[in-house]
């Protein structure tokens, strides 16, 4: 049995979650609550040391073996479960353009987004909580950059780093839209975990992000979200996981 810890339908959650249901692979989906710092407790940090989600455990092996990780936890489904439905193209050169873009994301993309969702979201839930009761929860943040963020949440991000965040994800819709401009998908010409590593990030920013995604100004992108969310295994995974009961810092 398969089973994957996560926030739900979002972010970096979403990259496995969605491989698992495009794959049509049986898993039990543990969802992590933010609000209470589930991620945190000392019983997931037994599963993940790093207290971050996602985090698959794969019961096939005695005692049970952890994958972190989204990108690699989406590799590793793909290696060790290989299934009708294909998420790699089977050319090399192609299989690398896919990596270069699931690096992308997990090096440059998901943090400029990450940090700008940070400073709008997460920060209400660090300032909402007693001086006392924020120190001890940041404590318990087994990542030192981690415990930066949170403070950085309640006390505020620095203005020049959310406005070179900014600058990055219009860099990066610019990105994905001169090359969705030529290309139904992002790599080997079929829809691939590039395609839904990139999508965790940016599907949701046509409504978070609309002075930068928007059908006048990145027609492409909007077209290949749309496309996304019309595949039946999302539209699955929206209904079992629903994304209402997302929290946060997803
Ligand atoms: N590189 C990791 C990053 C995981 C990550 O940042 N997870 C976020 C949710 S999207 C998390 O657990 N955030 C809570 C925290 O760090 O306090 C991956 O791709 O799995």
């Amino acid at each position: 049995m398969l089973k994957l810890y996560s926030f739900g339908p979002g972010a970096n959650s979403l990259k496995p979650l969605l491989t698992l249901y495009e794959k049509g692979l049986e898993f039990e989906g543990i969802r992590l609550n933010p609000a209470t710092f589930e991620h945190h407790s000392d019983w997931y940090k037994e599963i993940n040391p790093r207290g971050q989600v996602p985090a698959l455990v794969d019961d096939s092996y005695p005692g049970g073996r952890v994958i972190t990780e989204s990108t690699v936890i989406c590799e590793y489904l793909e290696d060790k479960y290989p299934t009708a439905v294909k998420l790699r193209p089977d050319d090399y050169a192609d299989r690398a353009d896919m990596r270069v873009w699931t690096k992308w994301v997990d090096e440059y993309f998901c943090w400029c987004v990450s940090t700008i969702g940070w400073s709008r979201m997460v920060s209400q839930m660090a300032k909402a909580i007693s001086a006392e009761e924020f120190e001890e929860r940041v404590k318990a943040i087994p990542i030192p950059e981690q415990q930066v963020k949170w403070r950085r949440a309640r006390d505020g991000f620095p203005q020049d780093l959310l406005d070179e965040e900014m600058r990055k994800i219009a860099v990066s819709v610019r990105r994905l839209d001169d090359h969705l401009a030529d290309n139904e998908w992002l790599a080997g010409g079929m829809y691939s975990l590039a395609d839904i590593c990139n999508y965790a990030i940016a599907g949701g920013m046509q409504l978070g992000f609309s002075e930068l995604v928007n059908a006048n100004d990145t027609p492409h992108l909007l077209r290949w979200i749309e496309q996304i969310a019309a595949r039946p295994a999302v539209k699955r995974m929206y209904a079992e996981v629903p994304m209402e009961s997302l929290k946060p810092q997803d």
